[in-house]
């Protein structure tokens, strides 16, 4: 194995050359205490996030580890704070100056940076605007016509839920479901790692990764593939480091040269602060085209068989195979068949280079697959995380110590959300269990997931959406075309912090109702609440706000979702919505009941330091699967993409900055990609630029080139050159959202291929219009 470091850095094209981390985040953090303008108190609110006792950050879902940093938040960690303490408010005065129409207009970041949502709102047609309303006629109006909508159809209302609401909100929210009569329970998981809970459960019988925080203390090395640490998930950068400082290997499969896995430097170390030291975060890191992770994959499996053979045997674990997996004979046919030429032809890398990945990884006793949406969000997606673990399997490394596939998921409580029964899938919930506790009947057919949601809203079946936060009209495909379709809905709920633009697709009826959010003191009958969410690793943790409510007007999400609920569905004595918003640890009582082998003393256990784990057969090696076993996966593609691209066409990649979180667009700075600029652009490599046809600074129209009838443009977009495979362009979500099909998505899950769109280039910029 060579020492030489693989590096495509490009000096000419515009990249972040200093480390992530260090002084650049938290200047970015200054900046946002000037503009955002925060409330008084906030970095007293700030030094409480994440730690026992505290509130659990609204950002991403990474671990929050039992000994906490000093200040244990990151850069986004504190904007996202900073965002939900504002002293801006969107008030009834607000929207008595603005019609919903003109509000329509308005760019999301517009939307949003008017406050915090402070009233219950209704929409009144006649003047096309929002009126304040109180929360009794709110929760009248709501349950009038949701009971209305039953009588013709239940199955017509949508319960959308966004991965921020906490394990009781969720709890409940489902119940109302389903009490309701259906399982239309599509959640923001359905965009993005759907493909884990459908994928992932399939080969290895878990629906979640294996991991947890202690085997980042005992690994040898770890692979990126398809991640962005340093924009999505900057506080993993610490047990990162640590692993690196140990002597583990880290690898990324990227088409984007990241920052975070390049190199960090970290805010909270006064040394590296002061002496300009940063770690070098990645060995090697290497620049694949997006969709081709099958391939680099099926090249390093290749890479253990040709070792393998090598030596005589002593590499592929047998013992492992033959006891805890099936599938293994048609999964080493498949490999062996695939050319070397092929891998190259499909990545774009050189043999040599995966190859010597592949050596690392012979020669790494524990490993670890870390994974995100450039492997959940293709039209192969699932193949993409059965080829992972293949690889894994090949080794033993998962159900070990230092070793397993960690998925890192997106919002704080994503992953919970499914863990208590959200869910459209009616297999995954206890039903039986649910239907003994409630003394009802719960419906069995299988729910809406997003897709179908969508499906739904357009061709006029669906009658009813609630929205659970989120902005779902935006984060979901074919957004644009799919606008104008909402307006025939009978009613549109949505329970939000702040104003964003699903809000403003109302129909016949509509309603907005304001929340308090995480930081802030839930109070109720027997004093103030805590709720809990589960992280990425599967822990658990409570979460208490302090902070004074922005609104004497906000309430609870639990009691938004019971005042719903109360106002719907017929009385029931086992069904007591007071005692529960009374009493939010009695809601952990029926979580408990209803899952005993995870939530076992969950009261008890609330606060407990670095969360408790829920549990996971796969780490202990019983494989939930239809095999009994761990299952191998002979591929039946090597790309990822529907649809490859081709003289004419390129793989469109839609990504996050690090000023955005989702379609909360904090700013127009992208620092971590050196890019500080507007949003409208669209990047590429310069010889693909020349190529085309067209210049740098030139504005462009992309066109989806999927070819099923539709029309798909976005306009206005700016080339820039960027460091980027061929083939590949890359351009911000959700403002390039409209190019998306909806039927474009992972075969299994139905996660949508936001990382694999095929596009065209027209060189005339036209502006898109919005037809509405
Ligand atoms: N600051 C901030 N934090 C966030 C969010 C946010 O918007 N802002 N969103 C949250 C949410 S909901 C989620 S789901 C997570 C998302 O976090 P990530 O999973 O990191 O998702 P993305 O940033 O969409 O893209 C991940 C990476 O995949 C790469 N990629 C694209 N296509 C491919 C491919 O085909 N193969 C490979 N190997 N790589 C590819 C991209 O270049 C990018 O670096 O972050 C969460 N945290
Ligand atoms: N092209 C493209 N599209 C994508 C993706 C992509 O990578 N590319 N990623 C997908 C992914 S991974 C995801 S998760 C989805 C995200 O989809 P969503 O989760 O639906 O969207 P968010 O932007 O996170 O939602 C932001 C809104 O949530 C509300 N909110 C914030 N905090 C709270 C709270 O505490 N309670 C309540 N009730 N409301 C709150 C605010 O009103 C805010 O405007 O987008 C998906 N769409
Ligand atoms: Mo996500």
């Amino acid at each position: 194995m060579t020492d030489r470091k693989q590096t495509h850095q490009r000096d000419d094209l515009p990249h972040y050359d200093q480390p992530s981390g260090g002084w650049g985040s938290l200047s970015s953090v200054a900046r946002h205490m000037g503009q955002d303008h925060p409330s008084p108190g906030v970095i007293d609110t700030l030094r409480r996030q994440n730690k026992p006792g505290g509130h659990m950050c609204t950002s991403c879902a990474w671990t929050k580890p039992p000994n906490p940093h000093v200040a244990e938040f990151c850069e986004n960690g504190a904007k996202a704070t900073i965002w939900d303490l504002t002293r801006d408010r969107c008030g009834p005065d607000f929207f008595a100056r603005h019609t919903v129409s003109e509000l329509r207009g308005w760019p999301d970041y517009e939307l949003e940076i008017q406050g915090r949502l402070t009233h219950p709102m209704r929409y009144d047609p006649a003047s096309d605007k929002y009126v304040e309303a109180t929360w009794d006629e709110a929760f009248e109006g709501i349950g009038a016509t949701l009971r209305e909508i039953r009588a013709k159809n239940p199955k017509s209302v949508v319960f959308y839920a966004s991965g921020r609401a906490s394990l009781e909100t969720s709890y409940l929210y489902a119940l109302l479901a389903r009490l309701y009569g259906n399982n239309n329970l599509p959640d923001s998981s359905n965009m993005c790692h759907e493909t884990t809970s459908v994928g992932l459960k399939k080969v290895t019988g878990s629906p979640v990764g294996t991991c947890v925080l202690s085997d980042f203390d005992h690994c040898d090395m770890i692979i990126f593939m398809g991640q962005n640490t340093g924009t999505n998930s900057p506080r993993f950068l610490h047990p990162l480091r640590a692993a690196k400082k140990r002597g583990c290997k880290i690898v990324t499969f990227n088409p984007v040269r990241e920052a975070g896995l390049v190199t960090f430097r970290d805010p909270q170390n006064p040394v590296e602060m002061l002496a300009g030291k940063e770690t070098v975060i990645s060995d090697r890191y290497l620049q694949l085209k997006p969709g081709s992770d099958v391939a680099v994959l099926a090249g390093l499996c290749k890479r253990v068989f040709e070792i393998d053979d090598e030596q005589g045997g002593g590499v592929i674990d047998r013992q492992f195979v033959a006891q805890h997996t099936s599938g293994w004979p048609a999964f080493e046919a498949a490999i062996r068949a695939t050319e070397w030429a092929e891998i190259e032809r499909i990545t774009g890398l050189r043999r040599d280079d995966i190859a010597e990945v592949g050596e690392m990884y012979c020669n790494s006793d524990k490993v670890i697959g870390i994974y995100g949406m450039g492997l959940t969000q293709h039209v192969h997606g699932s193949l993409n995380i059965a080829m992972y673990v293949n690889l894994l399997l090949m080794r033993g490394n998962i159900g070990r110590e230092g070793a397993g596939i960690s998925p890192v998921r997106g919002h704080s409580n994503v992953q919970g959300q499914r863990t208590v029964g959200i869910s459209e899938k009616p297999e995954l919930v206890p039903l039986d269990r649910i239907d003994e506790m409630f003394g009802f009947e719960s419906p069995r057919d299988t729910g809406t997931t997003t897709i179908e949601a969508v499906q739904g809203v357009l061709d006029g079946s669906v009658r009813g959406f609630v929205g659970l936060g989120g902005n779902f009209a935006r984060a979901i495909p074919d957004q644009g075309r799919t606008d104008p379709a909402w307006q025939k809905l009978d009613l549109n709920v949505q329970i939000a912090t702040k104003l964003n633009r699903s809000h403003t697709l109302v129909g016949r009826e509509a309603w907005l109702l304001p929340c308090l959010v995480r930081a802030e003191m839930d109070m109720q009958a027997t004093g103030p609440q805590a709720v809990s969410m589960e992280d990425s690793l599967s822990m658990i943790h409570g979460s208490q706000g302090r902070r004074e409510p922005a609104s004497k007007m906000l309430r609870s999400e639990p009691f938004i979702v019971a005042g719903i609920a109360k106002a719907t569905l017929d009385p029931n004595p086992k069904v007591k919505w007071d005692d529960w918003v009374g009493d939010y640890a009695l809601i952990r009582d029926l979580i408990e009941a209803t899952y005993p082998d995870k939530f076992e003393r969950f009261n008890d256990r609330l606060f407990q330091p670095g969360g408790f784990h829920k549990g996971n057969p796969a780490r202990e090696r019983q494989w939930q699967t239809e095999t009994g076993r761990a299952i191998f996966t002979a591929p039946d593609t090597l790309s990822a993409l529907g649809q490859a691209p081709d003289a004419q066409s390129y793989t469109l990649v839609t990504v996050r900055s690090n000023d955005q979180f989702n379609t909360t667009i904090y700013g127009f700075h992208d620092r971590l990609r050196g890019l500080e600029t507007d949003r409208q652009v669209v990047m590429m490599n310069p010889e693909m630029i020349a190529r085309a046809g067209l210049r740098e600074g030139q504005e462009v129209t992309l066109c989806c080139a999927v070819e099923d009838g539709e029309t798909r443009e976005v306009g206005g977009l700016r080339v820039i050159a960027y460091d980027l495979p061929d083939d590949t362009v890359l351009a911000y979500y959700p403002e390039t959202n409209p190019l998306v099909p909806l039927g474009y998505h992972d075969r299994l899950s139905k996660t949508p291929a936001y990382k694999g769109v095929p596009v065209r280039i027209r060189g005339l910029s036209r502006r898109i219009s919005r037809h509405w």
